[in-house]
């Protein structure tokens, strides 16, 4: 992959990154063959121990829809098998997964979700990362993205996500999109029966995010807008300082499918973006954040 090609989420990545799958065997489309021969127990036994980890937060911090799909999935024992977990998930939401070395470009990673085809990384981290790495692998794209993937509204919005990517990158504004994703896909919150709740995949796949986006002091919780996401920059290399709460993912869907998103690019692209602690004037707050060191 040339550096022009390194995704928009690592470009600004702050060590100098080279990409740790082997893209070298790869389809057309970017996909490979899941090895399944090259887990050891080593690495099944790695699974096992973030699963049993994240299951023990995500009982009382996650949405009850990522709760019920992860149960469904079955896959608490063992790297799982991707045929057979996208047979299950076809049968929910028409979704599958596609197996890849590792991150993509934008473009091939936008097509995939726009033919209901996610893109998940099959090599699992080392052990000395267990608590963070850069790129995702196959804990944080299996279990933090697949159970969502079984919730057809959100299915439907990672589909409209998909086909938005070529008119982002027609207004080369991949950034002001990849902030949806960040934040609404990687980072957000869902208020159920008048609790916050926890759905996206880059807090519930992490040990110490999952508890913090939920009940620290520290960060800023504002309802969502999409604009205001829009407008909002993130840093990769820690938690976050701003989450945004959805009242519903039909309203992520409805605002995704109502939007024309040209003139929003236009609009928003020469406006200086909200910092990552920022709360603005027509925010609806729901926590100021304490910003406090961490
Ligand atoms: N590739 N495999 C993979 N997974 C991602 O989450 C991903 C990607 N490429 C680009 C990307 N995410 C972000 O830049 C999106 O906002 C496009
Ligand atoms: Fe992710």
């Amino acid at each position: 992959m040339t550096a022009a090609e390194v995704p928009t989420a690592l470009r600004n990545a702050p060590t100098a990154h080279g990409l740790r799958g082997d893209y070298s065997n790869m389809a057309s489309d970017w996909t490979v063959q899941q090895p399944l021969a090259r887990y050891t127990e080593a690495d099944h036994a790695l699974w096992r121990t973030l699963y049993q980890r994240q299951t023990h937060l995500v009982r009382d911090y996650a949405a009850p829809v990522f709760i019920a799909s992860l149960n469904a999935m079955e896959c608490a024992e063992r790297i799982p098998d991707f045929e057979a977990l996208s047979a299950r998930l076809r049968k929910a939401t028409g979704w599958e997964l596609a197996c890849v070395p590792g991150l993509l470009p934008d473009d091939v990673f936008y097509d995939h979700l726009a033919h209901r085809r996610f893109p998940a990384s099959w090599w699992i981290r080392t052990p000395e990362e267990i608590d963070y790495l850069v790129e995702p692998d196959v804990f944080h794209d299996v279990f933090g993205h697949v159970p969502l993937l079984f919730d057809p509204v959100f299915a439907d919005y990672m589909q409209e996500y998909g086909r938005g990517g070529p008119k982002a990158i027609g207004h080369d504004a991949v950034p002001l999109l990849a902030r949806l994703y960040w934040y609404m896909v990687e980072f957000g919150l869902i208020a159920v029966d008048g609790n916050i709740k926890a759905y996206g995949a880059g807090m519930l796949s992490s040990f110490g995010e999952t508890k913090y986006s939920v009940d620290s002091e520290i960060p800023n919780r504002i309802g969502f807008d999409l604009e205001r996401v829009m407008r909002t920059r993130y840093l990769i290399d820690r938690f976050q300082s701003t989450y945004f709460v959805l009242d519903s993912f039909e309203r992520l869907f409805r605002d995704s499918i109502d939007t024309d998103f040209g003139p929003l690019y236009d609009r928003l692209k020469p406006i200086e973006p909200y910092a990552p602690t920022d709360v603005a004037p027509a925010d609806r707050v729901i926590h100021a954040g304490t910003h406090e060191a961490q």
